[in-house]
């Protein structure tokens, strides 16, 4: 008997930037008819220029046009697309809008409404993950008075940390440092949360300090079989904005990962959950590991899982919302190689990471073995202020970390962007740092230890202790790659000053 499947004709994307062309990338390979929606202030924007068909939803503002349910299903209706992918942010976890989409007669490309509803609340998904064994950062059970939470965060030790129940990605949260300023941050906790997420439920955690974020692509089909592809690396981050990922992580050893793993798919199971998803966790130096909270979407660092397992992610969403059984298991589980994602962002590392407006003058993007971009613009595009400013994401693949490595070293110096400020001047200095490339990394990394100005400061102990082991790594490497490590990146990798010195060998 053949298998159910759900028709899928044509896919409206219910986003913008770098991943709806992703998306629309994917349909392509698959043959499937594509819909943008746009804003007034993304006429010309790539993802435009790349589907099939385009619908404009409004003014740039996003809740104008971005995370306007009801334009975007009105959208595909006049198109006659039969499924929309929500891609990340904006309108990806909105359990009311997966819901909606599917009143409408249409397929959500994602998680049933009830699974991101649970995850979402991360009261409840801990203690959805909690009947499944899945280990939980210890902190309190939902439904408690202030008597009783101020009990448990005795019980747990201080420093804690508040959690609104609706926030998630690092939204809502603050650390308590001691008993005596816990009523205060407790009231001021729930009253942002109210306000922020229209539901002031908040809980404690024991605050896990200098541990390493490391979480778990999932996929699961309508079939019940739901498996892991590995870990990705995501402690290089600032502000909760994540700056460099990658797959699989120095850390994770094959016992950890196969643990790791098996509770992912635990805590996947434990809501029914289908599709794509991640599993973010805490790995304490000890390697214990802690489930944090699930991501019901795709994420933006989906492409180094992709590049180590050679699965196509948005291929796979689609089929398993066609109802298909997810492809050939065997090839997900011989992950090869590693690979690390740059995002490149239009802020200016120089400057407090400002946001950086204005036209792109001149664009000359990477490629070569082992380089992919993928990528929101085009030279001569537009930047605006109304949109996150992220503008595209450099992925390297080597047959090992050190390979990764220097072929990204290599791009990032091939990469030019004029007109806007960019921070490709950042990932070249973090891939000098050599914390990066002992991979002694941490959440605290980035705010902590690391500066633009690193390589000018003299080396604490640490330093030299991270040099060594980079060293180490670096002499099993053939002297060739090794010679091909460059000077730390100064002021002067501005792209006017390379610019001037190629007018100079020209003229
Ligand atoms: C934590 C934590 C430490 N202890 N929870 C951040 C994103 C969201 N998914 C949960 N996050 C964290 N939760 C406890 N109990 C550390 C993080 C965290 C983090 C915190 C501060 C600065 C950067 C961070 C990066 C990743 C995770």
């Amino acid at each position: 008997m053949p298998e159910p499947t759900t028709k899928i004709q044509k896919i409206l994307i219910a986003n913008r930037g770098e991943i709806a062309v992703r998306i629309i990338r994917a349909c392509r390979d698959l043959g499937i008819p594509t819909v943008a929606v746009y804003s007034e202030a993304d006429r010309t924007a790539l993802h435009v220029r790349f589907a099939d068909e385009a619908v404009n939803i409004g003014a740039p503002a996003p809740r104008e046009s971005y995370l306007r349910m009801e334009k975007i299903i009105a959208a595909a209706k006049k198109t006659g697309a039969d499924a929309i992918h929500p891609g990340y942010g904006f309108l990806s976890e909105n359990a009311d809008f997966a819901q909606a989409v599917a009143d409408e007669g249409l397929v959500f490309i994602g998680p049933s409404p009830s699974a991101i509803a649970t995850m979402g609340d991360k009261q409840a998904a801990r203690t959805a993950v909690k009947k499944r064994g899945v280990p939980l950062v210890p902190g309190t059970e939902p439904g408690l008075r202030d008597d009783e939470l101020f009990a448990v965060a005795e019980q747990i030790g201080f420093p804690v940390m508040v959690k609104a129940a609706g926030g998630g990605g690092g939204k809502g949260m603050r650390s308590v440092n001691n008993r005596e300023s816990l009523p205060e941050l407790l009231a001021t906790a729930r009253r942002e949360a109210e306000s922020a997420f229209g539901n002031g439920e908040v809980y404690l955690e024991k605050l896990l300090v200098g541990a390493r974020h490391i979480e778990f692509q999932i996929l699961a089909d309508t079939h019940g079989n739901t498996i892991h592809l590995g870990e990705r690396e995501c402690s290089i981050q600032r502000r909760h904005q994540k700056l460099v990922e990658e797959a699989p992580s120095v850390f994770v050893d094959d016992d950890l990962r196969r643990r790791m793993g098996d509770m992912a798919i635990a805590a996947a199971e434990s809501v029914g959950y289908v599709n794509a998803g991640t599993i973010e966790c805490l790995v304490d130096e000890d390697k214990n590991f802690y489930f944090l909270e699930m991501n019901t979407r795709l994420q933006v660092e989906h492409p180094v899982t992709e590049l180590v397992t050679g699965i196509d992610l948005v291929k796979e969403q689609i089929r398993i919302a066609r109802g298909r059984r997810m492809g050939p298991t065997e090839s997900f589980l011989n992950p090869k190689g590693w690979a690390i994602e740059c995002r490149i962002n239009a802020e200016d590392p120089y400057n407090n990471f400002l946001p950086s407006v204005g036209q792109i003058t001149t664009l000359l993007t990477p490629t070569g073995p082992g380089v992919r971009v993928d990528s929101g613009v085009y030279g001569g595009y537009e930047i605006t202020p109304y949109y996150d400013s992220m503008i595209a994401k450099m992925i390297c693949w080597g047959e090992d970390r050190a390979e990764a490595m220097l072929r990204m070293r290599r791009a990032l110096s091939e990469y030019k962007i004029m007109g806007v400020k960019h921070n490709i001047p950042f990932h070249i200095n973090l891939l000098n740092s050599f914390s990066f490339i002992a991979g002694k990394i941490d959440t605290m990394f980035v705010e902590q230890r690391f500066s633009m100005d690193t390589y000018e400061a003299s080396p604490t102990d640490a330093d030299l202790e991270s040099a060594a082991i980079a060293a180490t790594i670096f002499a099993h490497r053939k002297r060739q790659l090794a010679s091909q490590v460059v000077a730390p990146a100064k002021r002067d990798t501005s792209n006017w000053k390379w610019v001037g010195r190629y007018e100079r060998l020209h003229k």
